[in-house]
């Protein structure tokens, strides 16, 4: 398929000149991570002291694993590899606990990383003359200011808009002929079922593409939003830890992302010995940072299932596909594209005083988008009291989930008794989103 490039001598280079190039990354890569306590300490442990104890990309498997507790446990320094004074900018995951996951860029790794973003753009056939509107959130999450520079490296007329406000998104649509969306496929859909509602339809818009990711979804949802709005919707990938997105991006063929095999070196492993897995294989991603000097981080279990298709692609480009993430090997949900642990939330109403010891977490669906309940159990006397204080405490329990999870729950009350209980293991969370 005709496919223009950003960078055609990478992206559609041979496969030794690309493990060649993997090769020395990662070489330069572990001299970067010997600069941090973390890894100095985690290298040393199976010898590896230098760059140069690295001598094949097989010798990768000699390096253990990374965790997100690895870098929760290195808050805040402990993976920084430059002074302070050379970081340009400070990103973090946005499903943190009391202790964040962050990540710093150096000038060269933002440039790295928008690089990599221009790339995957083009790759989708938009141009300089899209106007881009980015409704991804913007702030210490990655999906924001990451699509904004590479939408401006591209040259593409940039709407930083921002997540949210649907009417709004709408207006500024329809006012500046947006024609490229970045946004997560529930609010996609979502804005497809406010259209009309003043007045402006979608023959008013121009849209014609859409980048949609930061939450897992299934074809039939992004073929649905490409029947509905008449539009070619892209699959994006990425996670804080390894920049955020531009991991993985599908191009103009559709048939899943290419992993950009110059910045990261992708493997699948079986989560649960650990063993590398063969191309074809379903298992855990995990991966490598080859290009990121302030915060290198070497073979990071993603906790995403996936597998990386051995066959090439029919655009020409050589880097391997990476198959929409399946699932996940933890409990963590993803509710309108943001990360949330069942842990987070318990954490949070156990410490207040009037709940009891019973609580469920409701993931369900209204209209697209996710809606998360948190129903607690609170003890009986406080239902004998005036109505306002229970809503007053209701208000607390919201505002204290929404301080930590970012997004803003329902909350019920419920007497004792009311929520089932579980005689082994506790089910805590009823997610009832429909899996098509
Ligand atoms: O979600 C980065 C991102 C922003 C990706 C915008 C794409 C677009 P985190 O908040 O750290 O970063 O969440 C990362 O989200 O481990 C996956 O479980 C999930 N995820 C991200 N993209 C997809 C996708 C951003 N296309 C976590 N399909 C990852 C399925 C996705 N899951």
């Amino acid at each position: 398929m005709a496919t223009p490039f950003w960078n055609k001598e990478i992206e559609t280079a041979e496969r030794s000149r690309l493990e060649q190039l993997q090769r020395e990354r990662l070489r330069t890569t572990i001299g970067w991570a010997l600069r941090t306590p973390f890894y100095r300490k985690k290298l040393a442990q199976v010898g590896i002291k230098a760059p140069d104890d690295i001598r094949s990309l097989e010798d990768l498997q000699r390096i253990p694993y990374t965790t997100k507790d690895d870098l929760r446990l290195s808050f805040p320094r402990g993976l920084l590899a430059v002074e302070m004074k050379e970081v340009l900018r400070v990103h973090s995951s946005s499903g943190t606990t009391g202790i964040p996951t962050v990540i710093y860029f150096a000038r060269d790794d933002v440039d790295n990383w928008t690089d990599l973003l221009a790339r995957s753009i083009v790759a989708t056939g938009a141009t300089d003359s899209d106007i881009f509107q980015n409704m991804m959130t913007y702030g210490m999450f990655t999906g924001g200011l990451g699509l904004h520079y590479g939408a401006e490296r591209v040259g593409m007329t940039v709407i930083p808009i921002g997540g949210g406000n649907t009417k709004r998104q709408i207006q500024t649509m329809k006012d500046f002929q947006t024609t490229v969306v970045h946004i997560t496929p529930s609010y996609l859909l979502h804005i497809h079922s406010r259209l009309g509602e003043d007045g402006i339809e979608r023959r008013d818009l121009a849209l014609r593409k859409a980048f949609i990711g930061a939450e897992p979804h299934s074809e039939n949802t992004r073929r649905k939003l490409q029947d509905l709005l008449g539009i070619d919707a892209y699959n994006s990938y990425g996670l804080s830890e390894l920049n955020g997105p531009g991991v993985a991006f599908e191009c103009v063929c559709k048939k899943d992302m290419h992993v950009w095999e110059d910045a990261y070196i992708a493997e699948i492993i079986d989560p649960k010995t650990g063993e590398v897995l063969q191309d074809g294989a379903q298992g855990e991603l995990v991966l490598t940072n080859l290009v990121r000097r302030a915060t290198p981080i070497l073979r990071y279990r993603t906790r995403d299932l996936a597998f990386l298709h051995p066959e090439g692609c029919d655009c020409g480009r050589t880097h391997r596909r990476l198959s929409r993430i399946l699932g996940r090997t933890d409990d963590m949900l993803i509710i309108n594209g943001v990360n949330v642990f069942p842990s987070q939330i318990e954490e949070k109403i156990m410490k207040i005083p009037e709940v009891a010891t019973n609580y469920q977490i409701h993931v369900d669906k209204k209209g697209s988008l996710d809606r998360l309940t948190v129903k607690v159990e609170i003890y009986p006397k406080l239902f004998l009291g005036e109505v306002a204080r229970l809503e007053a405490l209701k208000h607390r329990i919201v505002e204290e989930l929404r301080a930590s999870i970012v997004i803003t729950p329902g909350v019920e009350l419920h007497e004792p008794g009311a929520l089932p209980v579980f005689e082994g293991k506790a089910k805590r969370v009823v997610d009832e989103r429909p899996k098509d």
